[in-house]
Protein backbone atom coordinates (compact mmCIF):
# COMPACT_ATOMS: atom_id res chain seq x y z
CA UNK A 1 0.00 0.00 0.00
CA UNK A 2 3.25 2.14 0.06
CA UNK A 3 1.99 3.49 -3.38
CA UNK A 4 -0.70 5.44 -1.74
CA UNK A 5 1.80 7.54 -0.21
CA UNK A 6 4.22 7.68 -3.08
CA UNK A 7 3.11 7.04 -6.89
CA UNK A 8 0.17 8.55 -8.51
CA UNK A 9 -3.15 6.78 -8.13
CA UNK A 10 -6.83 7.42 -8.01
CA UNK A 11 -9.28 6.50 -5.06
CA UNK A 12 -12.92 5.41 -5.81
CA UNK A 13 -15.81 6.89 -3.83
CA UNK A 14 -17.76 4.35 -3.12
CA UNK A 15 -20.62 6.69 -2.47
CA UNK A 16 -20.81 8.08 -5.98
CA UNK A 17 -18.88 6.38 -8.10
CA UNK A 18 -16.04 8.58 -9.05
CA UNK A 19 -13.04 8.78 -9.00
CA UNK A 20 -10.18 10.97 -7.52
CA UNK A 21 -6.61 11.24 -9.07
CA UNK A 22 -4.30 11.71 -6.01
CA UNK A 23 -0.33 13.27 -6.57
CA UNK A 24 1.32 13.24 -3.21
CA UNK A 25 4.65 12.98 -5.61
CA UNK A 26 3.73 16.98 -5.81
CA UNK A 27 3.52 17.93 -2.48
CA UNK A 28 7.29 18.35 -2.46
CA UNK A 29 6.77 21.68 -3.99
CA UNK A 30 8.54 24.60 -2.51
CA UNK A 31 5.90 26.58 -1.02
CA UNK A 32 7.06 30.03 0.66
CA UNK A 33 3.40 30.98 1.40
CA UNK A 34 2.82 34.49 3.97
CA UNK A 35 0.49 33.80 6.78
CA UNK A 36 -2.26 36.41 6.88
CA UNK A 37 -2.92 38.18 9.94
CA UNK A 38 -5.36 36.71 12.50
CA UNK A 39 -8.86 37.57 10.64
CA UNK A 40 -12.33 37.69 12.22
CA UNK A 41 -11.70 40.20 14.70
CA UNK A 42 -13.77 43.04 12.77
CA UNK A 43 -17.23 42.22 13.06
CA UNK A 44 -19.53 43.52 14.80
CA UNK A 45 -22.18 41.89 17.40
CA UNK A 46 -24.64 43.07 15.79
CA UNK A 47 -25.07 44.95 12.41
CA UNK A 48 -28.70 47.34 11.60
CA UNK A 49 -27.88 46.61 7.83
CA UNK A 50 -28.05 42.84 8.37
CA UNK A 51 -31.43 41.14 7.41
CA UNK A 52 -30.74 38.27 9.50
CA UNK A 53 -29.79 40.08 12.74
CA UNK A 54 -32.96 40.50 15.27
CA UNK A 55 -35.14 43.77 14.78
CA UNK A 56 -33.99 43.84 11.12
CA UNK A 57 -36.35 44.22 7.92
CA UNK A 58 -35.72 42.01 5.41
CA UNK A 59 -35.41 42.43 1.61
CA UNK A 60 -39.64 42.64 1.05
CA UNK A 61 -40.69 43.74 4.81
CA UNK A 62 -40.72 41.51 7.16
CA UNK A 63 -39.01 41.97 10.75
CA UNK A 64 -36.91 39.72 12.37
CA UNK A 65 -37.91 38.91 15.82
CA UNK A 66 -36.00 39.28 18.63
CA UNK A 67 -34.88 35.80 18.64
CA UNK A 68 -32.52 34.53 21.67
CA UNK A 69 -31.08 31.91 20.02
CA UNK A 70 -32.15 30.13 16.49
CA UNK A 71 -34.70 32.11 13.90
CA UNK A 72 -36.28 30.10 10.82
CA UNK A 73 -38.11 31.59 8.07
CA UNK A 74 -39.39 30.95 4.30
CA UNK A 75 -36.67 32.45 2.26
CA UNK A 76 -37.77 35.79 0.60
CA UNK A 77 -35.88 34.39 -2.86
CA UNK A 78 -36.78 30.84 -2.78
CA UNK A 79 -35.20 28.45 -6.11
CA UNK A 80 -38.28 26.60 -5.69
CA UNK A 81 -42.24 27.36 -5.17
CA UNK A 82 -44.55 24.96 -3.49
CA UNK A 83 -46.76 25.28 -6.62
CA UNK A 84 -45.22 24.67 -9.78
CA UNK A 85 -46.85 22.84 -12.83
CA UNK A 86 -46.31 21.52 -16.24
CA UNK A 87 -46.16 18.58 -18.67
CA UNK A 88 -43.55 16.54 -18.55
CA UNK A 89 -41.58 16.66 -21.70
CA UNK A 90 -39.34 13.76 -23.37
CA UNK A 91 -38.05 13.93 -26.78
CA UNK A 92 -36.34 10.72 -27.47
CA UNK A 93 -34.78 10.54 -24.01
CA UNK A 94 -32.77 13.77 -25.38
CA UNK A 95 -34.60 16.89 -23.95
CA UNK A 96 -36.34 15.96 -20.95
CA UNK A 97 -37.83 18.38 -18.49
CA UNK A 98 -40.08 18.14 -15.68
CA UNK A 99 -41.59 20.86 -13.42
CA UNK A 100 -40.61 20.80 -9.61
CA UNK A 101 -41.80 22.03 -6.34
CA UNK A 102 -39.87 22.72 -3.03
CA UNK A 103 -39.50 25.02 -0.15
CA UNK A 104 -36.66 26.99 0.41
CA UNK A 105 -35.88 28.33 4.18
CA UNK A 106 -33.43 30.29 5.93
CA UNK A 107 -32.07 28.79 9.34
CA UNK A 108 -30.14 31.77 11.36
CA UNK A 109 -27.84 29.92 13.96
CA UNK A 110 -27.54 32.75 16.64
CA UNK A 111 -29.00 36.15 17.04
CA UNK A 112 -25.45 37.18 17.00
CA UNK A 113 -24.30 38.77 13.41
CA UNK A 114 -20.33 37.66 14.70
CA UNK A 115 -20.38 34.15 15.86
CA UNK A 116 -19.79 31.10 13.68
CA UNK A 117 -20.36 27.84 14.46
CA UNK A 118 -16.51 27.69 15.68
CA UNK A 119 -17.20 30.12 18.00
CA UNK A 120 -20.90 29.23 19.45
CA UNK A 121 -21.03 27.34 22.07
CA UNK A 122 -21.71 22.94 21.95
CA UNK A 123 -24.74 24.03 23.92
CA UNK A 124 -26.18 26.29 21.16
CA UNK A 125 -25.11 24.50 18.32
CA UNK A 126 -27.40 21.60 20.05
CA UNK A 127 -29.95 24.07 19.69
CA UNK A 128 -29.35 24.18 15.98
CA UNK A 129 -29.21 20.47 15.74
CA UNK A 130 -32.62 20.43 17.10
CA UNK A 131 -33.98 22.77 14.58
CA UNK A 132 -32.52 20.66 11.59
CA UNK A 133 -34.32 17.86 13.16
CA UNK A 134 -37.57 19.40 13.61
CA UNK A 135 -37.13 20.95 9.61
CA UNK A 136 -36.10 17.45 8.48
CA UNK A 137 -39.23 16.32 9.70
CA UNK A 138 -41.52 19.31 9.57
CA UNK A 139 -40.92 19.13 5.21
CA UNK A 140 -40.17 15.53 4.97
CA UNK A 141 -43.47 14.86 6.47
CA UNK A 142 -45.05 17.53 3.24
CA UNK A 143 -46.87 15.54 0.51
CA UNK A 144 -44.38 15.43 -2.54
CA UNK A 145 -41.55 16.01 -0.86
CA UNK A 146 -38.96 13.10 -1.25
CA UNK A 147 -35.88 15.22 -0.01
CA UNK A 148 -34.65 18.03 3.14
CA UNK A 149 -31.63 19.14 2.05
CA UNK A 150 -29.43 20.99 4.71
CA UNK A 151 -26.62 23.02 3.93
CA UNK A 152 -24.55 26.24 4.84
CA UNK A 153 -22.35 28.36 2.56
CA UNK A 154 -19.88 29.99 4.79
CA UNK A 155 -17.40 33.00 3.55
CA UNK A 156 -16.84 35.46 0.76
CA UNK A 157 -15.21 32.58 -0.77
CA UNK A 158 -18.16 30.45 -1.17
CA UNK A 159 -21.05 33.14 -1.96
CA UNK A 160 -22.43 33.23 0.94
CA UNK A 161 -23.92 36.46 1.24
CA UNK A 162 -23.80 37.13 4.82
CA UNK A 163 -21.49 36.41 7.62
CA UNK A 164 -24.02 36.03 10.37
CA UNK A 165 -24.14 32.54 10.83
CA UNK A 166 -26.66 30.65 8.79
CA UNK A 167 -28.06 28.26 6.95
CA UNK A 168 -30.38 26.96 4.29
CA UNK A 169 -32.73 24.69 4.10
CA UNK A 170 -33.99 23.47 0.28
CA UNK A 171 -36.56 20.31 0.34
CA UNK A 172 -37.33 19.06 -3.21
CA UNK A 173 -39.64 16.81 -4.84
CA UNK A 174 -36.83 14.99 -6.87
CA UNK A 175 -33.78 13.51 -5.42
CA UNK A 176 -30.88 16.12 -6.36
CA UNK A 177 -27.71 14.55 -8.15
CA UNK A 178 -25.55 13.65 -5.21
CA UNK A 179 -28.74 12.29 -2.73
CA UNK A 180 -29.47 10.00 -5.88
CA UNK A 181 -25.91 8.58 -6.52
CA UNK A 182 -25.32 7.96 -2.93
CA UNK A 183 -29.05 5.94 -2.31
CA UNK A 184 -27.82 4.11 -6.08
CA UNK A 185 -24.72 2.89 -4.28
CA UNK A 186 -25.90 2.57 -0.98
CA UNK A 187 -28.63 0.53 -2.18
CA UNK A 188 -26.55 -1.93 -4.03
CA UNK A 189 -24.13 -2.12 -1.25
CA UNK A 190 -27.41 -3.58 1.15
CA UNK A 191 -28.76 -5.77 -1.41
CA UNK A 192 -25.06 -7.46 -1.94
CA UNK A 193 -24.18 -7.38 1.82
CA UNK A 194 -27.07 -6.90 3.97
CA UNK A 195 -25.38 -3.62 5.94
CA UNK A 196 -24.87 -0.31 5.20
CA UNK A 197 -21.83 1.16 3.17
CA UNK A 198 -21.25 3.98 5.72
CA UNK A 199 -21.27 1.77 9.04
CA UNK A 200 -19.04 -1.13 7.63
CA UNK A 201 -16.61 2.05 5.78
CA UNK A 202 -16.03 3.49 9.19
CA UNK A 203 -15.51 0.28 11.02
CA UNK A 204 -12.30 0.26 8.21
CA UNK A 205 -11.38 3.60 8.75
CA UNK A 206 -10.99 3.30 12.64
CA UNK A 207 -9.53 -0.24 12.03
CA UNK A 208 -6.89 2.56 10.19
CA UNK A 209 -6.98 5.09 12.30
CA UNK A 210 -4.60 7.49 9.97
CA UNK A 211 -7.32 9.56 8.15
CA UNK A 212 -9.79 10.14 11.75
CA UNK A 213 -9.72 13.90 12.79
CA UNK A 214 -11.84 13.72 16.03
CA UNK A 215 -14.36 11.15 17.67
CA UNK A 216 -16.23 11.71 21.01
CA UNK A 217 -18.98 8.65 21.91
CA UNK A 218 -21.14 9.41 19.00
CA UNK A 219 -19.64 10.53 16.10
CA UNK A 220 -16.58 10.57 14.29
CA UNK A 221 -14.96 13.36 12.10
CA UNK A 222 -12.64 11.83 9.24
CA UNK A 223 -11.07 12.76 6.19
CA UNK A 224 -12.58 10.24 3.50
CA UNK A 225 -9.89 7.82 1.97
CA UNK A 226 -11.49 9.33 -1.84
CA UNK A 227 -11.60 12.76 -0.32
CA UNK A 228 -11.23 15.80 -3.63
CA UNK A 229 -11.22 19.16 -1.70
CA UNK A 230 -7.68 19.37 0.16
CA UNK A 231 -9.58 19.42 4.09
CA UNK A 232 -12.66 17.86 3.20
CA UNK A 233 -14.31 15.90 6.03
CA UNK A 234 -17.20 13.88 6.85
CA UNK A 235 -19.09 13.21 10.06
CA UNK A 236 -20.38 9.83 10.94
CA UNK A 237 -22.30 8.63 13.51
CA UNK A 238 -21.11 5.29 15.19
CA UNK A 239 -25.06 3.65 15.06
CA UNK A 240 -26.71 3.14 12.16
CA UNK A 241 -29.13 5.81 11.95
CA UNK A 242 -30.91 7.57 8.76
CA UNK A 243 -31.42 10.84 9.90
CA UNK A 244 -30.94 13.74 12.36
CA UNK A 245 -34.33 13.47 13.51
CA UNK A 246 -33.53 9.41 15.04
CA UNK A 247 -30.83 10.86 17.17
CA UNK A 248 -31.24 10.96 21.35
CA UNK A 249 -30.20 13.50 22.67
CA UNK A 250 -27.13 12.74 23.79
CA UNK A 251 -26.35 11.94 20.34
CA UNK A 252 -27.44 15.22 19.50
CA UNK A 253 -25.59 17.16 21.66
CA UNK A 254 -22.03 15.05 20.48
CA UNK A 255 -23.11 15.99 16.63
CA UNK A 256 -22.83 19.59 17.99
CA UNK A 257 -19.98 18.84 19.72
CA UNK A 258 -18.44 17.08 16.84
CA UNK A 259 -19.11 20.35 14.86
CA UNK A 260 -17.67 22.56 16.90
CA UNK A 261 -14.65 20.46 17.15
CA UNK A 262 -14.14 20.59 13.36
CA UNK A 263 -14.92 24.14 13.07
CA UNK A 264 -12.71 25.13 16.09
CA UNK A 265 -9.89 22.89 13.82
CA UNK A 266 -10.54 24.27 10.31
CA UNK A 267 -10.67 27.96 11.96
CA UNK A 268 -7.50 26.98 13.44
CA UNK A 269 -5.55 25.33 10.61
CA UNK A 270 -4.84 29.46 8.71
CA UNK A 271 -5.99 31.36 11.94
CA UNK A 272 -8.91 32.36 9.59
CA UNK A 273 -12.91 32.03 9.71
CA UNK A 274 -12.65 28.79 7.23
CA UNK A 275 -14.90 29.24 4.16
CA UNK A 276 -17.09 26.04 3.47
CA UNK A 277 -19.88 24.05 2.20
CA UNK A 278 -21.21 22.01 4.40
CA UNK A 279 -24.32 19.59 4.20
CA UNK A 280 -26.11 16.50 5.54
CA UNK A 281 -27.29 13.54 3.24
CA UNK A 282 -30.16 12.54 5.23
CA UNK A 283 -32.94 9.46 4.11
CA UNK A 284 -35.08 10.63 0.89
CA UNK A 285 -38.35 11.39 2.59
CA UNK A 286 -40.40 9.30 -0.07
CA UNK A 287 -42.37 6.81 2.19
CA UNK A 288 -39.96 4.15 2.03
CA UNK A 289 -38.10 2.97 4.78
CA UNK A 290 -34.71 3.24 3.18
CA UNK A 291 -32.73 1.23 5.92
CA UNK A 292 -29.50 1.13 3.90
CA UNK A 293 -28.98 4.70 4.18
CA UNK A 294 -26.81 6.76 7.05
CA UNK A 295 -27.10 10.20 8.14
CA UNK A 296 -23.71 11.63 7.04
CA UNK A 297 -22.53 15.40 6.79
CA UNK A 298 -20.02 16.72 4.44
CA UNK A 299 -17.85 19.77 4.77
CA UNK A 300 -16.24 21.11 1.38
CA UNK A 301 -13.55 24.11 2.43
CA UNK A 302 -11.83 25.09 -0.76
CA UNK A 303 -8.87 26.52 1.12
CA UNK A 304 -5.22 24.88 0.18
CA UNK A 305 -2.32 26.91 1.43
CA UNK A 306 -3.05 29.86 3.69
CA UNK A 307 -6.24 32.04 4.48
CA UNK A 308 -6.26 33.16 0.64
CA UNK A 309 -4.67 30.52 -1.61
CA UNK A 310 -7.41 28.62 -2.58
CA UNK A 311 -7.84 25.20 -4.49
CA UNK A 312 -9.62 25.52 -7.89
CA UNK A 313 -11.71 22.62 -9.86
CA UNK A 314 -10.51 23.93 -13.59
CA UNK A 315 -8.68 22.21 -16.50
CA UNK A 316 -8.17 18.17 -16.17
CA UNK A 317 -10.97 18.67 -12.91
CA UNK A 318 -13.49 19.54 -15.03
CA UNK A 319 -13.32 17.73 -18.16
CA UNK A 320 -11.81 14.63 -16.58
CA UNK A 321 -11.28 14.15 -12.99
CA UNK A 322 -10.50 16.10 -9.82
CA UNK A 323 -6.89 15.53 -8.38
CA UNK A 324 -5.18 16.41 -5.14
CA UNK A 325 -1.07 16.60 -4.30
CA UNK A 326 -1.72 16.45 -0.38
CA UNK A 327 -3.30 12.87 0.46
CA UNK A 328 -5.94 12.44 2.77
CA UNK A 329 -4.04 10.99 5.10
CA UNK A 330 -1.69 14.10 5.85
CA UNK A 331 -4.98 16.31 5.56
CA UNK A 332 -6.37 14.43 8.26
CA UNK A 333 -2.40 14.51 10.75
CA UNK A 334 -2.60 18.21 10.36
CA UNK A 335 -5.79 19.15 11.37
CA UNK A 336 -5.33 16.18 14.08
CA UNK A 337 -2.70 17.80 15.37
CA UNK A 338 -4.33 21.65 15.65
CA UNK A 339 -5.18 23.00 18.86
CA UNK A 340 -8.81 21.95 20.29
CA UNK A 341 -9.69 25.47 21.64
CA UNK A 342 -10.37 28.76 19.09
CA UNK A 343 -7.50 31.06 18.17
CA UNK A 344 -10.42 33.82 19.00
CA UNK A 345 -11.93 33.34 22.31
CA UNK A 346 -15.47 31.78 21.99
CA UNK A 347 -18.76 32.88 22.76
P1 LIG B 1 -26.67 32.50 1.51
O1 LIG B 1 -25.80 33.40 2.33
O2 LIG B 1 -26.25 31.04 1.59
O3 LIG B 1 -26.81 33.01 0.11
O4 LIG B 1 -28.12 32.52 2.18
C1 LIG B 1 -28.85 33.68 2.37
C2 LIG B 1 -30.25 33.49 1.86
O5 LIG B 1 -31.07 34.50 2.41
C3 LIG B 1 -30.37 33.59 0.34
O6 LIG B 1 -30.85 32.39 -0.18
C4 LIG B 1 -32.05 34.87 1.49
C5 LIG B 1 -31.38 34.74 0.14
O7 LIG B 1 -32.33 34.42 -0.86
N1 LIG B 1 -32.56 36.21 1.80
C6 LIG B 1 -33.85 36.36 2.26
O8 LIG B 1 -34.60 35.38 2.33
N2 LIG B 1 -34.31 37.60 2.63
C7 LIG B 1 -33.54 38.73 2.55
O9 LIG B 1 -34.00 39.79 2.93
C8 LIG B 1 -32.19 38.68 1.98
C9 LIG B 1 -31.66 37.33 1.67
ZN1 LIG C 1 -26.59 39.97 11.43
Amino acid sequence: MDFLRTAPHRRLNPLTGEWVLVSPHRTERPWMGQREARAGTDVPAYDPDCYLCPGNRRAHGAVNPHYPYTFVFDNDFPALLPESEGEKIDRDGLMVGEAERGICRVICFSPRHDLTLARMTVKDIARVVGVWAAQYRALGALDGIGAVQIFENRGDMMGASNPHPHCQVWATGALPNEMAKELASQSAYWRAHGSALLVDYLRLEREAGERIVFENDHFTVLVPFWAVWPFETMVLPRRHVGAIDELTTEESTALAAALSQLTIRYDNLFETPFPYSMGFHQKPTDGEAHAEWQLHAHFYPPLLRSATVRKFMVGFEMLGSPQRDITAESAAARLRALPATHYLATA
